[in-house]
């Protein structure tokens, strides 16, 4: 279980790291705290759990707005029982998760796929871009490559669900 934990908090480290405006030291604090979230809001198309400081996660966030989603975010130091709960395989892991009808979208997932699980409803938990590939919605940058959307379900089944080519 430590080594489980370990290997988790390095991955994410090494993740976040690669996010310009992230700070890994509030990673390395276990503390997680509860956004505070007012009575008034109404309930989000897509609710996503990112770190304070995680600049790519915003510029996912602004990719689900320009598509016409209404996205709540709440800021949490540690994403770690966030990701357990959601049923995240480790290996998928990338600095944000998202939870929309249902589904789970972990990283950044362009939104045209998070359009067609939502349509198509498959039997998966949800769908991911492990890691941070540049190139992806909220990622953009030179050098952009190749990348795969991964589905998982909830006995760890993946799947490769598509396949990107951003250039
Ligand atoms: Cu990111």
């Amino acid at each position: 279980m430590t080594k489980h934990v370990t290997f988790t908090a390095a991955f994410l480290l090494i993740s976040v790291a690669a996010c310009a405006e992230a700070e890994a030291g509030a990673l390395a604090e276990s503390a997680a705290f509860d956004a505070p979230v007012s009575a008034a809001q109404s309930v989000p198309d897509i609710l996503v759990y990112k770190t304070p400081s995680c600049g790519c996660c915003n510029g996912w966030i602004e990719h689900l707005r320009a598509a016409g989603f209404s996205v709540e975010d709440r800021n949490l130091r540690d994403l770690m029982s966030i990701k357990r709960d959601a049923g995240v395989p480790v290996g998928l892991s990338s600095c944000h998760t998202a939870l929309v009808g249902g589904y789970v979208v972990e990283g950044h997932v362009p939104i045209e796929q998070v359009k067609r699980m939502l349509s198509e409803q498959p039997d998966i938990a949800g769908i991911a871009v492990p890691g941070m590939p540049i190139g992806s919605p909220g990622m953009e940058g030179p050098n952009a490559k190749p990348y795969q959307v991964i589905s998982f379900d909830e006995s760890g089944n993946v799947a490769v669900y598509a396949e990107i080519d951003p250039r």
